[in-house]
């Protein structure tokens, strides 16, 4: 069959293009009969669910592809996106919004005789990351395509994503998430842009035809990386980017010399090998856990992506020597670092660039952005490891770095210290290559993820650098998307906000301010209040469906939703609600407002004192919640498998916001951005984010508590003693006493121990420090709270002074300072798809 090449646009409204409901009506029902191959009497929801996304996948499928080809036809910057995790949430929904078509969707799935809101529940998301790194990078991509600047993700499509969390008798329980197994509508496989990448084996020298010495890398192994592309688009442009994660595959399916010789199970064995690479994600957020797995995915991804790089590269430029004009690739914190020598290897091994022009292009091409001090999530390769998987890319980092010391010396004579302080090469004991040391000597820019966060790097774990390179830092404070953290999430808010200012704060999220003139108005305040009544019930009746626990939404809720870690000090806040149930018990007739404590979040699975805290909080919760004494007036719950779907019911449902790191632990923190915007008010300690958040909704409209950075490297270095605390305050002592007695854990004593002792004996992060200035805090809280017209005030203030917090100012910042891009504006009708 020929196709007619001249003119193969569909120019009339057919099923797979056309937006009137009629038509929708009938691309659903045309997509569930031919793609699910259901009649609409046997379809399950999940079937309907497909034939929906295919619906609107249909009328993405323009934008994308002439958006990757005006990107191809004009010679602009493209960012590269480097990431192991992408937690992108389901996308259904989202691309409603992005491409202004929720309405007649919606009616058309109506008079379909279905549910949209049931239809979006449906989807599986796609947890491909563990926290806030992972859905920063998903943020970042709504900007990107939104803004309208040329952007490419890759990532690794893990066949498993972040695991789903049961509770069980109060204990975590980790099930596999198996998130493609009834099919991803959204992705296209793409076979035909498949990649190989080494492994292993030895390198060797050889001199050339030219006479030239070389080096070339004998890999025991191969691996095939299989792109599957997800469209990525802005909010109301024709802009679709594209985000690329790789699958791992056999080369061969057969060990053919083996399966010969009848090895069929040592032949089969080498294609197990390689689809384990992407099998599935390390779900320890900021904890190292060094296994070559690990590093092999890493490897796997970025080789993938630059051969991809340089694939389209070459197809519009006769050399590689203008690589770092057409791309500039953003290295999300060290986890793609390994970028950098495997971009010297391309450069200099295969082809055959001079040493000195591929590191030009290498440090012109990569900047880095650092998000954690935390020493545990540093990361380090042993050097056994790393010679045995990457052997080439040791010897590159090993001259990289004997370069880089060089120089060092001649900045620094006779200053052994120094070398050894900045050597990429840790060789105190053991030896380690150490990735951001790579991924600083390698990358022009350098950034953190809030500005005290920046200002530690540079005093802390990147001190030397700082000292050598000054101008490479800067910070670039965190964002996330008002699309999916306020429009898709809390449509009610949405629409209040823009019956008063309009739809422009959208994409500009500035225009917020407009709503400052309406805290002072009581009739505006008393909708306010009415929406987040109608929130609040929504999360009540999920908090019934998921516990069978009846909370009150005139309760004040009172939500800490984010990964479990010490540093975040959810036993923090469990300690402050025994104090709550202390004082009732003792005071029978107590006025407080009565409050629901909801808790969420994912502990890694081998991080016991995390697991533990869960178990804590589970347990209160049955004493608590079972207690006639208390009545309504403290509810707590514990709501399992957070993830992105349940954040967007939580967030906009949110009275107070617990954003209680240590100081000096938390990055940034997005949540704290989340929670504001829909108009939380904040209790915090002056860490990452908190203290920008602060600034700018003003300290009278903050509730701010705890020790400052400087304040908690002083307790520590004055050898920090637990017991003085616990002696010296009877509020913590009885809360402390209660748990230690088994009164949450039916008698048993021991239970708890492992945390108590931590508490006790090495906690860095100062709990009980911290403990009763929280609870006098939380105590001004409840105050505020009794009195509603003031706190609408202050939440509505919030939410008008969040413009800063918009990903889309986050990204304009990296354009502008590190990538020195521009906007290409997306054409919808003009292109043919042959690009002419
Ligand atoms: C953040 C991580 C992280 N920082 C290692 N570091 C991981 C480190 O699987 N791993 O090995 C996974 C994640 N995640 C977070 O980044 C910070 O803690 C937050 O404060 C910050 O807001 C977020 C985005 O910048």
């Amino acid at each position: 069959m020929a196709f007619n090449t001249t003119n193969p646009l569909i120019q009339v409204e057919d099923d797979r293009t056309g937006l009137s409901v009629e038509t929708l009506k009938r691309a659903l029902a045309d997509n569930l009969f031919y793609l699910q191959g259901k009649f609409p009497g046997i379809a399950t929801k999940h079937d309907c669910y497909m034939a929906l996304a295919y619906t609107i996948r249909d009328r993405l499928l323009q934008r994308w592809l002439n958006t990757s080809q005006t990107y191809l036809n004009c010679d602009n910057r493209v960012v590269v996106y480097l990431s192991a995790e992408y937690l992108l949430g389901p996308h259904l929904g989202n691309n409603l919004i992005n491409l202004g078509l929720w309405e007649p969707v919606k009616q058309a799935v109506e008079e379909s005789g279905l549910n949209l809101e049931e239809l979006i529940n449906i989807e599986e998301e796609p947890g491909l990351g563990n926290g806030g790194l992972g859905r920063l990078a998903a943020c970042f991509m709504d900007s990107l395509a939104t803004l309208e600047i040329p952007a490419i993700g890759y990532g690794i499509r893990y066949e498993f994503g972040i695991f789903d969390q049961e509770i069980e008798d109060g204990w975590q329980v980790e099930i596999t998430d198996k998130w493609l197994q009834l099919g991803n509508p959204w992705e296209i496989a793409r076979p035909e842009a498949a990649v190989l990448v080494k492994l292993g084996g030895h390198t060797e020298s050889y001199t050339d035809e030219k006479g030239d010495y070389r080096v070339r890398w004998i890999p025991n192994n191969l691996v095939k990386g299989i792109p599957y592309d997800t469209p990525i688009l802005g909010y109301k442009v024709s802009t679709a980017n594209n985000l690329r994660l790789w699958k791992s595959e056999a080369a061969e399916s057969f060990d053919f010399q083996r399966f010969n010789m009848g090895d069929y199970y040592g032949a089969v064995q080498n294609k197990v090998t390689s689809e384990n690479l992407t099998k599935v994600l390390y779900p320890n957020d900021e904890q190292l856990q060094g296994k070559e797995l690990r590093l092999a995915q890493q490897y796997f991804f970025v080789s993938c992506s630059l051969q991809d790089m340089i694939r389209i590269h070459l197809a519009d430029n006769p050399s590689l020597e203008n690589f770092h004009e057409h791309f500039a690739v953003q290295l999300n914190d060290t986890h793609p670092s390994i970028g950098v020598a495997e971009l010297m290897r391309l450069l200099v091994d295969e082809h055959h660039y001079e040493w000195g022009k591929a590191w030009n292009i290498t440090q012109a091409t990569f900047s880095f952005t650092n998000h954690t001090l935390l020493p545990e999530a540093l990361e380090k390769w042993s050097l056994p490891l790393f010679s045995q998987m990457l052997p080439r890319h040791l010897e590159i980092i090993y001259e990289i770095n004997q370069r880089f010391l060089d120089q060092v010396r001649i900045k620094y004579p006779n200053d052994g210290d120094r070398l050894a302080q900045l050597s990429i090469i840790d060789e105190a004991g053991e030896k380690w290559v150490r990735m951001a040391y790579l991924a600083t000597v390698g990358s022009h820019a350098i950034n953190g993820v809030a500005a005290l966060h920046s200002q530690l790097i540079k005093e802390t774990i990147l001190k030397d650098f700082y000292e050598l390179w000054p101008e490479k830092f800067s910070n670039k404070t965190n964002g996330v998307t008002p699309r999916r953290w306020l429009v898709l999430s809390n449509p009610r808010l949405s629409n209040l906000i823009s019956s008063r200012i309009g739809e422009g704060w959208i994409k500009n999220l500035d225009e917020l301010k407009q709503l400052e003139p309406f805290a002072d108005l009581a009739g505006f305040r008393q909708d306010w209040r009415q929406v987040k009544r109608e929130v609040k019930q929504d999360l009540a009746h999920y908090i019934k469906a998921q516990s069978d626990l009846v909370v009150n939404p005139d309760s004040l809720f009172d939500v800490q939703v984010k990964r479990i870690h010490e540093y975040k000090r959810q036993h923090l806040n469990i300690l402050h609600v025994i104090h709550l149930y202390l004082q009732i018990k003792n005071n029978p007739n107590l006025e407080i407002s009565p409050r629901t404590f909801i808790y969420g979040g994912k502990a890694a699975p081998g991080y016991f004192i995390a697991k533990l805290i869960i178990k804590l909080i589970n347990s209160v919760a049955e004493v608590v919640n079972n207690d006639p004494a208390i009545g309504d007036r403290l509810k707590v719950v514990f709501l399992s498998n957070y993830n992105v779907k349940f954040g967007q019911k939580v967030y906009p449902a949110a009275d107070l916001s617990e954003q209680i790191s240590t100081a000096g632990k938390e990055a940034s923190g997005t949540g704290n951005m989340k929670f504001s915007m829909n108009g939380a008010l904040t209790i915090g300690t002056l860490d990452g984010a908190n203290i920008e958040i602060r600034e700018e909704v003003g300290a009278e409209n903050f509730f701010l508590f705890g020790l400052t950075t400087p304040e908690v490297e002083k307790t520590l270095a004055a050898g920090y003693q637990p017991w003085e605390y616990y002696n010296n305050y009877p509020d913590l002592k009885a809360v402390v006493d209660l748990i230690n007695s088994g009164f949450f854990s039916h008698g048993d004593t021991e239970l708890f121990r492992p945390l108590m002792d931590s508490l006790f004996g090495h906690d860095p992060y100062l709990v009980f420090a911290d403990f009763q200035a929280y609870v006098d805090c939380q105590h001004q809280v409840g105050e505020a709270y009794k009195d509603q017209e003031n706190w609408s005030r202050m939440a509505i203030l919030n939410v008008a002074r969040m413009g800063k917090f918009s990903s889309d100012r986050t990204i304009r910042e990296y354009a502008e300072d590190i990538w020195a891009i521009k906007p290409v504006v997306i054409e919808l009708e003009d292109l043919c798809p042959d690009g002419q």
